[in-house]
């Protein structure tokens, strides 16, 4: 299973002290949230975080774009060194163009699924992705509560991973009990945030090895 870390949710006082406690507490990679308070009502994270973490770590760094037309904006993200870039197909008029200019730049294409979104109706976009990432909350804001009628939608999701070749990711509102359900189950990731990882009083390392014991 693999652990990122939601960037947005770090102490940016101490950002690069961050990235280097993360680091050693084990952290798989680093998940950087992209708001353009048009498709969500919140500003979150620039390009020059981006470059900051980018710079500050060699693990992988994944782009969470939350967007409106992030085809558009796609030459402000390649060349930076990025891993994987998450697009929310509703944001997009042409999302395959754009998961097809990530894969030709190099970067591992994935998309971002709403709770309101059905798979159904970005069953086709699965066979360009490596990559999903289930929202389990709606974008725009960290610390929010799980919503469980995603709950369904995983499992549907996790059912057809191997058929389609995609690995599922889990973002919002992770905490322990989720991780339990779902690693079983074939998820292959969990983005952490305020819920399990961030502004608790235990150090990142101990969080993390409790994580790696389920
Ligand atoms: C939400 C964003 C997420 C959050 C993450 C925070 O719009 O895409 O990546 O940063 O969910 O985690 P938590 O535990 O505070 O919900
Ligand atoms: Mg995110």
């Amino acid at each position: 299973v693999e652990y990122s870390a939601s960037m947005m949710c770090a102490n940016y006082g101490h950002l690069e002290h961050e990235v280097k406690i993360l680091e050693d507490a084990g952290i798989d990679s680093f998940h950087i949230d992209i708001m353009d308070g048009q498709f969500v009502p919140n500003f979150a994270m620039g390009l020059q975080d981006l470059e900051f973490i980018r710079k500050a770590t060699k693990k992988e760094v994944e782009v969470h774009l939350m967007i409106k037309k992030p085809g558009s904006y796609l030459d402000l993200f390649i060349n930076r060194g990025v891993d994987t870039i998450y697009i929310h197909p509703e944001a997009d008029y042409h999302p395959s163009t754009t998961l097809q200019k990530i894969i030709e730049a190099g970067i591992k294409p994935g998309i971002a699924i709403n709770p309101g979104t059905s798979i159904e109706s970005i069953l086709e976009l699965l066979y360009i992705v490596d990559k999903v990432l289930i929202m389990s909350v709606n974008p725009g804001h960290a610390g929010q509560i799980y919503l469980p009628y995603v709950g369904q939608k995983v499992d549907k999701l996790l059912a057809m991973k191997d058929e389609y070749n995609i690995d599922v990711y889990w973002d919002g509102a992770c905490g322990m009990d989720k991780i339990e359900t779902f690693a079983p189950k074939g998820m292959k990731g969990f983005v952490l945030g305020t819920t399990v990882l961030f502004g608790k009083n235990r150090s990142y390392g101990d969080i993390l090895a409790d994580l790696r014991k389920i």
